[in-house]
């Protein structure tokens, strides 16, 4: 059995998408965490993530966490559901070079975005150029980041773009991106799974 520690509105809902978009057997754990734009909330104790922060995936006797190493380890897990790339196949290395760029390069790009560190920071900003420039290119040749098949690299990203969508430029191409993404069944009924956040937190 596949347990999820999971938060709602936060890095672990795009999990709850993908173990949709997998048709996974699979239980949600609601579990508080520090939500750092809000100062609401705590750690949980009931949380396995070793940081108490969310995804964290139990799986016998495992824990995986950190949300590219959770979407590797659950496309590997159910290949069947073709959302990955195998070891070994044509796609394997765009595979886990994408997964990887969105937690080296994506995440602290649009963190530096979100902060404001960007603005007059010429290294942060050329991060932020060169975090865009890949991602139009790949949507440009689309219809999906790795081509014709939609993969755990549309949830990630996707997700993530998503959620910022004010801190990426203006465009009818990502746009038309999300719209096809976000609409698909699996993310329909991983939101309705997600969960509500905390009143405290919604009125912080
Ligand atoms: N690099 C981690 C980041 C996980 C993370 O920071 N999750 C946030 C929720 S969006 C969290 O649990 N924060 C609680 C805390 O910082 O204590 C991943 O991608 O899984």
């Amino acid at each position: 059995m596949l347990t999820l520690f999971h938060a709602p509105q936060s890095r672990s809902s795009r999990i709850v998408w993908l173990l949709e978009e997998i048709g996974a057997d699979y239980d949600i754990r609601y579990v508080d965490i520090f939500r750092s734009m809000t100062g609401t909330g705590g750690r949980d104790p009931a949380n396995l993530h070793p940081d108490g922060k969310v995804p964290a995936l139990a799986h016998k006797d495992a824990v995986v966490t950190e949300s590219a190493a959770v979407a590797l380890y659950l496309t590997d897990l159910f290949p069947e559901a073709g959302l990955g790339a195998a070891a070994g196949s044509a796609e394997r290395a765009a595979y886990v070079t994408w997964l990887a760029w969105t937690a080296g390069e994506m995440e602290p790009a649009y963190w530096g975005k979100i902060s404001g560190q960007t603005d007059g920071d010429p290294v942060a900003q050329a991060r932020y150029d060169a975090v865009i420039a890949r991602l139009f290119g790949a949507l440009e040749r689309g219809p999906y980041l790795m081509g014709e098949r939609f993969t755990a690299v549309d949830v990630m990203v996707g997700s993530a773009l998503a959620w910022g969508r004010e801190y990426s430029p203006d465009s009818p191409l990502l746009d038309a991106y999300l719209a096809r993404i976000m609409d698909r069944p699996a993310n329909v009924m991983a939101t309705a799974r997600d969960g509500d956040v905390p009143e405290a937190v919604q009125a912080a």
